[in-house]
């Protein structure tokens, strides 16, 4: 039916809103829109234009959450409210408004209409509202007045304004003087957003099929959106500590030998590190699941060797497999029937690396059973750590659209391939080693992905301008439900100068996962490549990072228990506050300041926000005012929010090597002063069974003068490395050390009578 008469249809049909204990149904003509309150803060809103709505699924949301509700009280004739929000559907539109207990809107539907197969939706845009989210799009983090497509898209060498990209994440928050919303639309087709770009006070969406569904968040803080996204569909399950290491890769190492040299330089030059990947190149003529028998004679061997050296082997497991009969994974998925096929019934092939390939159905859980088992050699013999889902998009060579035809490839299920791809390893890793975590990094996913895989952007550039680009990419990703990510350090295509590199690591080690990885047409990129001096400021920044691992391991156990990201954008932590060049938080506590324009030497102010004190991170200083920053190579600016106790430990190589000494508490007092540290055996799920260390510090004065800090009674009961805590306080006067036993029950340190010392 054409939009126009559909609309003219709903006008003449008799209209109606029936109440319901958890929500409201509305007839408006042949159509049902009906609105459920999952929680008092998240609506579900479903669109039926037959009046019957489709079976309750969904790839990306947990099932738990999509049918939980609280009950509401209805408002008059049309709506009802619960105690964070008021709904109002509209009995000649059937838009649905939604507002908070002020009247403030949170969400304002303009209209829908379905358009063939199709739909499309609009919602009001206020003058003052910033919208975030739709996972690592490129541009400013701030997407209004933008549009966006949504088809996983193989987008190697993209650019600024390359749109699509590797992932489809349906999910926006808006941020209104301070005020936050959220709005999911479950939709995996080709969808396309709007904000703002065409009509400058509306937000359209538009898919191209799927039943309308979609979520509306009330907030009113952007962390309660976060949570509430992550308690639909999913927070992602803690990955192993070594996944926050400095990780080394390179499309393009070619031998046992080369590998050993660079696992061996890394361990020579003191450079500590956790992970090496190995790329198709390990593969026989690009076979997932083999390893080259001449370049990798034997692969066991080589990956214990690194174990032993505490690094880790991750491995590339393409998910097309060379349609070779004798090829094992070719065979058992014929004979099991997993690969897609054409519409005549044959198996569908296309070109890839090993050349004409055949693609599993990921949709079928026999399927993604069946693939979980491949991994069995790998992971349960070899010792391999963890895998790594590439071109998953799916990326076939050579054909129109470079992807698997719709014919072959329902549109509905392009978008969720490659989060199915990953979920598939994810669960095949935890049948194969149920109580070890499993490692799984996945280049394309859809919303709900983080479940299983964490991720990266793809192929950037080795340019400034790629740099600049990663911080809103990877902050973005953490709005969209995905905390656990990186971008290739240094850059994939091309070489980046020294200062670029150094620059690049520098930043590197304040992300999630920390990967320098690049391709065989570049020039090598280690940490060494550019002589002595590169190499130390590189390396300084590594150890920072290691020597961080128990404040970063902690905001990774917080990400994976709240959705609420590692790397945040300033208005996480302060609601009113623009975002400003390209700055960043690292946790809480933490403001890293690069350059907003990292290429040039000019002078730059930084934005310290929220209007308390800040302190010099490298120095502990107090700072005074607001800090303008002359760059100069090796000069990172990063802050500490006063009210802060940061945890530390000493440096380590490797996150395998116990750090010998004590745990440090770096206290920088200040208003709603506080701090945790976290641990557990790092590897194992026995954390979910309460093997875990969780203790948390307040330091406060009870009178001028006076200064302590309480150290709660550890919760769980794993035992950390550390027996004693070093206090350190920052301030007015020199920085203060003193020793103190790690305390088992609740105790308060003076911290003055250490000052007066
Ligand atoms: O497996 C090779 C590469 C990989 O290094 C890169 O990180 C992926 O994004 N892969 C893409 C396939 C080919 C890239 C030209």
């Amino acid at each position: 039916m054409r939009p126009a008469i559909f609309l003219l249809s709903c006008l003449l049909f008799a209209t109606s809103v029936a109440a319901r204990e958890n929500g409201a149904d509305a007839r408006i003509g042949k159509a049902l829109v009906s609105v459920t309150a999952l929680r008092d803060d998240v609506l579900r809103i479903r669109i039926a234009p037959d009046g019957s709505l489709p079976a309750d699924e969904s790839w990306a949301t947990l099932p738990e959450a999509r049918k939980a509700s609280v009950p509401v009280t209805p408002d008059g004739a049309a709506g009802f409210h619960t105690q964070s929000l008021s709904v109002r559907i509209d009995p000649k539109s059937g838009t649905v408004r939604v507002t908070d207990p002020t009247g403030r809107i949170i969400s304002s539907g303009l209209g829908w209409r379905t358009d063939g197969p199709g739909f499309r939706l609009d919602f009001a845009l206020d003058p003052a509202t910033h919208i975030f989210g739709l996972g690592d799009k490129m541009g400013p983090l701030d997407r209004r007045g933008r549009q966006f497509s949504l088809w996983n898209t193989d987008a190697y060498g993209f650019q600024e304004s390359t749109d699509p990209l590797y992932k489809s994440i349906p999910f926006f928050l808006t941020l209104t003087e301070g005020r936050a919303a959220g709005l999911f639309l479950d939709d995996t087709f080709r969808t396309s957003f709007d904000f703002g770009a065409v009509h400058p006070d509306r937000i359209g969406i538009e898919a191209a099929g799927g039943p309308i569904d979609y979520y509306v968040f009330a907030g009113p803080d952007p962390k309660a959106v976060l949570r509430a996204y992550g308690w639909l569909t999913g927070t992602p399950p803690l990955p192993p500590i070594w996944a926050f290491g400095f990780q080394q890769s390179r499309y393009g190492y070619k031998s046992d030998a080369e590998i050993r040299e660079v696992a061996g330089r890394l361990r020579h030059d003191r450079i500590p590190a956790d992970v090496i990947w190995f790329d198709i190149t390990v593969l026989d003529h690009n076979r997932a699941f083999t390893t080259d028998p001449v370049n990798f004679p034997d692969f066991p061997k080589l990956v214990s060797d690194l174990d032993a050296m505490g690094l880790r082997s991750v491995i590339i497991t393409d998910l097309h497999l060379a349609a070779q009969p004798g090829y094992a994974p070719f065979d058992s998925g014929l004979a099991g029937d997993h690969f897609l096929k054409n519409p005549d019934g044959s198996i569908y092939k296309g070109p890839v690396w090993p050349g004409p390939s055949v693609f599993p159905d990921f949709s079928k859980a026999s399927a993604r059973a069946w693939w979980g088992t491949l991994y069995e050699e790998l992971y349960n013999r070899t010792g391999v750590a963890g895998i790594w889902n590439d071109m998953n998009e799916p990326s076939v060579f050579k054909v129109p659209g470079l992807t698997i035809p719709d014919s072959v490839l329902s549109p509905g299920l392009h978008n969720v391939y490659g989060m199915l791809n990953s979920r598939a390893t994810y669960e095949g890793l935890l049948t194969l080693q149920p109580d070890r975590r499993p490692f799984v990094m996945t280049r394309a996913t859809y919303a709900g992905g983080q479940r299983y895989a964490v991720t990266w952007t793809g192929d950037n550039s080795a340019t400034w301008n790629h740099l600049r680009l990663s911080t809103p990419q990877l902050l973005s990703l953490g709005l969209s439900g995905i905390p656990f990510a990186g971008d290739d350090l240094g850059g994939f295509t091309g070489t980046p100068s020294p200062e670029l590199l150094t620059e690049w690591l520098a930043i590197g080690m304040f992300n999630p996962i920390a990967r320098d990885h690049s391709e065989p047409e570049s020039a090598r990129q280690e940490v060494w490549v550019h002589g002595p001096e590169q190499e130390d400021i590189r390396r300084r920044f590594i150890e920072t990072r290691y020597r961080l691992m128990p404040y970063i391991y902690g905001l990774a156990e917080e990400a994976s228990r709240t959705g609420i990201p590692m790397m945040r954008p300033l208005f996480l932590e302060f609601p009113a506050e623009k975002e400003a060049g390209g700055e960043f938080l690292w946790g809480p506590s933490l403001l890293v300041a690069p350059s907003p324009w990292p290429e040039s030497p000019h002078p730059y102010k930084v934005v310290l926000p929220g209007g308390g004190d800040w302190f010099d991170f490298w120095t502990g200083a107090k700072v005074d005012g607001e800090p303008e920053i002359l760059p100069e190579p090796g000069r990172l600016p990063v802050y500490v929010r006063s009210g802060s106790v940061i945890p530390s430990q000493p440096l380590v190589q490797s996150t395998k090597q116990l750090p010998d000494g004590p745990l440090t508490l770096d206290i920088y007092p200040g208003p709603d002063c506080h701090g945790s540290v976290y641990a557990d055996d790092g590897e194992t799920l026995a954390y979910k069974r309460s093997a875990y260390y969780r203790q948390s510090f307040t330091c406060g004065s009870d009178r001028p003068g006076e200064l302590h800090l309480d150290i709660a009674a550890p919760e769980g009961s794993f035992t950390p490395w550390w027996r004693s805590f070093r206090l350190r306080v920052h301030g007015e006067t020199e920085v203060v050390e003193i020793s103190v036993e790690t305390p088992q029950k609740n105790q308060r340190i003076s911290l003055m009578s250490a000052l007066s010392k």
